[in-house]
């Protein structure tokens, strides 16, 4: 039975990482959404990296929550049959045991040199502009896909979805594109696991409401009901 699992913010919500909609929406009084823009980091990069730096130093505060945890128990046992494809830029789909993971949209602990093209795993801050370890070009911006840029792997999400017997969408508003359109992609049954029904709720199959630290390890529990993969 293959699985497609697409997480958003609401799945690392009850860690403490705000989502975009609640913390009134606004940081340092932008809207997060003017912020990661191409455009933004054209006209103000100080403001951008800083707006990266503080989220990247904010993943040492925060852990993996019973909703990350169940996601990894479900690999464990659907092996290379689940892919969990993440909306979020956090870490904290890893640190709970998954590896089956793709980010769609990019990940804080990774920078982008932008004149030799590289990729470094990166813990630190970009705002002092520190020189690439591969060219020593002060070029690093955050490894991040900003609105108006083409989302990471696209090849990869589309055939996992025409395959997949299950599609299972968790803590998403369904506002953001491509992402909210992968409901219409999916061959596969479709559930929504959300706080509140997201813009997209009347497209799925099933949408069941609530904190996803209780929905999922329950819908977990329900996939592996007898020990093993079967219908739910
Ligand atoms: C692109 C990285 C071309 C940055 C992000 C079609 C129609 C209209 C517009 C467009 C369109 N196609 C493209 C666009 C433009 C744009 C777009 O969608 N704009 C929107 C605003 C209308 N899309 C793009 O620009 C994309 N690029 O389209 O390129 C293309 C397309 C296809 C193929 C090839 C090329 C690029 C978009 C990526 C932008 N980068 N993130 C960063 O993180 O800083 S998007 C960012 O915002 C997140 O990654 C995520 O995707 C989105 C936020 O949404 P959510 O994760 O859902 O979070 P949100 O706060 O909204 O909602 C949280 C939900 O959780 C809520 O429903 C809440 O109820 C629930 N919840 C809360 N707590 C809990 C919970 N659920 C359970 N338990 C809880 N405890």
């Amino acid at each position: 039975m293959r699985v497609v699992v697409l997480t958003g913010a609401g799945v690392s919500a009850e860690s403490g990482l705000s989502t975009f909609r609640d913390a009134d929406g606004l940081w340092e009084g932008h809207d997060p959404m003017q912020v990661a823009t191409p455009e933004a980091y054209a006209d103000d990069p100080g403001l951008v990296q800083r707006f990266y730096d503080e989220r990247r130093a904010a993943l040492s505060r925060v852990e993996p929550n019973a909703a990350h945890l169940a996601l990894a128990r479900l690999e464990a046992a659907l092996g290379d049959d689940l892919l969990v494809v993440t909306q979020n830029v956090d870490d904290l789909h890893e640190r709970a045991g998954s590896t089956r993971v793709h980010h769609l949209h990019g990940r804080l602990r990774s920078a982008w040199c932008t004149s030799c093209d590289d990729r470094h795993e990166w813990d630190g801050p970009l705002g002092d502009r520190p020189p690439c370890p591969g060219c020593g070009a002060r070029a690093l911006r955050p490894d991040i896909v900003w609105f108006g840029e083409i989302p990471y792997g696209m090849d990869l999400v589309e055939r996992a979805l025409w395959s997949c017997d299950h599609f299972v969408s968790i803590g998403t508003s369904g506002v953001v594109y491509p992402a909210a359109a992968f409901v219409h992609w999916a061959s596969g049954r479709t559930l929504e696991l959300n706080l509140e029904p997201s813009m997209g709720a009347s497209d799925f199959a099933e949408s069941r409401q609530g904190p996803a630290t209780h929905l999922v390890p329950g819908w977990v529990d329900e996939v592996l009901g007898d020990g093993g993969p079967n219908s739910s």
